[in-house]
């Protein structure tokens, strides 16, 4: 009964281009199709008379444009999104039939939504919060969603408490402020009312708070999850998204800038690296753990606040997401997507994490609103690429035309159809879990440790990323005003570290608490962002360059280029700067227009013909990309000008002689930051 319908990576940009439209070239019409002589001038009795009710066409030009805007999302409002490909390394039958996990030639049509969670629509992306990383695979037997965060852990353990930790971090309601931030009184209230926050709230004041871009920053589906295969056996699993670039962080100071100079900063990144061809990818990695061996942990593995260490359960890479096409529209898709944790297919299934049974219900309660009536399925970027049938009708917006009289279940008018089939024909059926127990509002014993995986984090940090961990608590604590909540916080992070907990104390002016930090018995390396991949490639320089520069530097240039790093070049104005030997560069941005801190590695050049207001614009550049620990490269003037300002001889920073240079400056950028350097 059920047939098979192929499905490859051209798949679902094959159905939405049935739904795109050209407007160009063509008549203007109104929405009937009339075409229309005029637009500018509304219909009115007398040149100088009221505006006319018979004026069809400016009803409903202004009726359309009163009514085009959706209520953004509760939570993630501000994302970005991209079309890719999924392809899988080896066949994952031993644990799930999942159809888009057996055959490995098979690539499946993804769509990826990134987000901040706390800001509104138009807030800054660089701010300290979670993000967002949900993508929906278009398989041949349905939507697949994975709808997870850039951080492995949650705030809360159970889903009936999310709405008030939302209202907690969300502007505070009287004054609604401050947008997009964390930083303020009812957000810390409620971490130190809510301890099982603490784990979460390490990762949130550590640098993965603040990516340096949506290509470089990891993602966790959060919770257990089960994957059950042809013969009915399950596995608990854990699924991540390895970025293949590594995983990178702005500095705080840095991310505060460019949320006022590009709050636009990280689609603009993932726009452009789309189009360039720098397509992101990500490798799908999973953490399974055989179902007899639930209860062999220290921790529960229903608990969402606790991650699988990854030196104790191997995350095993399975395949390969690239994202390699830009959206059309910004509102039919990335807006318009529904995300749905409840979205599964055969082979995968929940597990009774009660955050995750939480939102079994909210996701789609939440489209209702949003989209306006039960039909946003039919929305294009929403429709699985297999075909769906069932008896429901109706509705808002509904644009499907069933035929026929029967729309119920069981008839007999049409043979009992469109009929459940059975599991062995792709019919989903829930794994049988046996389950019993009393009616009970509580928690259970087993989730009642808030604090050692929190302490885990903290032990498996470097120094700087302690230090930045330290000073992030210190920021955001220093925002609230409540001395009580501010001692309240220290207190409840004694738990975590006294270590951090009296650096804090000592920042904000709080009590900090007495004793000392049992010895480290246990860290997980896998944690630290000082293990991950760093790679030259995409790394944008800022090269600073003024008129009759030396004859080496379209040399540099190229090299640079052929590491897969871009240099941009920046000048006083848009004109071709030129060089001594009649050479000519493009300059793509100016000293108004950029900022040292748009960029991953600063390359003074200057020239002897630059001016003395040339020379300060080059060496605030250097010097913020100083602060910021970021590497920097000077020849020629530059040389004599970081050397004059004291920047020289720093780690990181590269000046000199060409062929050396070069080399050295690449390491340089290779290495992203460097935290041995003494900044004041
Ligand atoms: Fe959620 C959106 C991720 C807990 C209720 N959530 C949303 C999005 C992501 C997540 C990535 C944006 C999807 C998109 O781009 O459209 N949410 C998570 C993760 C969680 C989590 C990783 C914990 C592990 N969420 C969570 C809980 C609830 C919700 C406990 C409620 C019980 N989430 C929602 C929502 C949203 C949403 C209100 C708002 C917009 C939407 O669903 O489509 O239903």
């Amino acid at each position: 009964m059920t047939k098979k319908h192929p499905v490859n990576e051209k798949s679902k940009q094959e159905q939405l281009e049935q739904f795109k439209t050209d407007d160009r070239n063509q008549a203007l019409t109104t929405n009937q199709g009339l075409k229309l002589s005029e637009d500018e001038f509304s219909l009115k009795a007398g040149e100088r008379g009221p505006t006319l009710m018979e004026d069809f066409h400016f009803r409903e030009k202004m009726t359309h444009f009163d009514h085009e805007r959706i209520p953004e999302r509760i939570v993630h409002a501000r994302g970005f999104a991209a079309h890719g490909e999924f392809e899988l390394y080896d066949s994952l039958s031993e644990y799930t039939k999942a159809k888009f996990l057996q055959n490995p030639s098979v690539k499946t049509p993804v769509f990826v939504r990134f987000s901040t969670v706390a800001g509104s629509k138009g807030s800054a992306e660089t701010v300290r919060d979670a993000r967002g990383f949900a993508t929906k695979f278009y398989t041949e037997e349905g939507n697949y969603d994975l709808v997870g965060n850039n951080i492995p852990v949650f705030f809360i353990q159970d889903a009936i408490k999310f709405p008030d930790l939302i209202h907690a971090v969300k502007p505070e309601p009287h004054n609604e402020m401050p947008q997009a931030a964390s930083a303020h009184d009812t957000f810390w209230d409620f971490v130190a009312n809510n301890q099982e926050s603490a784990h979460m709230v390490m990762w949130s004041m550590s640098d993965r708070a603040i990516p340096r871009s949506l290509r470089m920053m990891e993602g966790f589906g959060v919770h257990t999850f089960r994957l059950v295969n042809a013969e009915g056996k399950a596995h608990f699993v854990k699924f991540h998204w390895k970025p293949v670039l590594g995983t990178h962080s702005l500095v705080w100071d840095e991310a505060q800038t460019i949320s006022g100079k590009d709050p636009d900063f990280h689609r603009r990144d993932l726009w452009e690296s789309i189009e360039n061809g720098d397509y992101p990818e990500y490798e799908l990695g999973i953490q399974i753990i055989d179902e007899e061996d639930e209860f062999k942990f220290d921790f529960d593995i229903l608990d969402p606040t606790k991650l699988w260490p990854e030196e104790d359960i191997p995350v095993k890479l399975v395949g390969k997401m690239t994202l390699n096409r830009n959206v059309d529209n910004v509102f039919a898709e990335t807006e318009q997507v529904a995300f749905h944790p409840g979205h599964v297919v055969p082979g995968i299934d929940f597990s009774n994490d009660p955050l995750l049974q939480g939102r079994l219900f909210s996701y789609t309660d939440t489209q209702l609103i949003r989209l306006g009536g039960p039909n946003f399925h039919e929305l294009p970027i929403n429709r699985p690429v297999c075909p769906f049938h069932n008896n429901q009708r109706d509705g808002y917006g509904r644009q499907t035309i069933n035929k026929g009289p029967v729309s119920y279940h069981r008839n007999s008018l049409a043979a009992n159809t469109p009929a459940p089939v059975p599991e062995s024909e792709g019919g989903y059926a829930h794994y049988q879990e046996k389950v019993e127990g009393r009616k009970v509002r509580s928690r259970s014993e087993s989730f009642k440790d808030h604090f050692s995986q929190a302490t885990l984090f903290w032990n498996s940090m470097s120094a700087p990323e302690k230090e930045h961990i330290i000073s992030a608590f210190s920021f955001e604590l220093g925002k609230v005003k409540s001395k009580s909540v501010q001692q309240q916080v220290v207190d409840m992070f004694a738990n975590v570290s006294t270590v951090l907990a009296k650096q804090v104390a000592q920042a904000i002016g709080a009590t900090p608490p007495s004793g000392e930090d049992a010895p480290v018995t246990k860290s997980s390396p896998a944690l630290s962002q000082e293990q991950t991949i760093k790679k030259p490639n995409t790394r944008k320089v800022a090269v600073i360059v003024a008129n009759d520069f030396s004859s080496d530097l379209p040399q540099v240039l190229n090299s640079l280029k052929q590491q897969g790093i871009q240099p941009e070049i920046v000048s006083t104005t848009l004109q071709n700067v030129k060089g001594t030997d009649g050479s000519e560069l493009e300059v793509q941005h100016t000293f108004l227009t950029s900022d040292s801190v748009l960029f991953d590695a600063v390359y003074v050049v200057g020239s002897s013909s630059a001016d003395e207001k040339f020379r300060k614009e080059a060496l605030t550049f250097a010097q913020e990309a100083f602060k910021h620990f970021k590497p920097i490269g000077a020849t020629d003037e530059g040389v004599k000008w970081l050397q004059a300002a004291g920047l020289d001889s720093s780690p990181g920073v590269v000046t000199g002689e060409t062929t050396r240079f070069t080399d050295e400056f690449i390491e340089a950028i290779s290495a992203h930051r460097h935290w041995n350097r003494h900044v004041i």
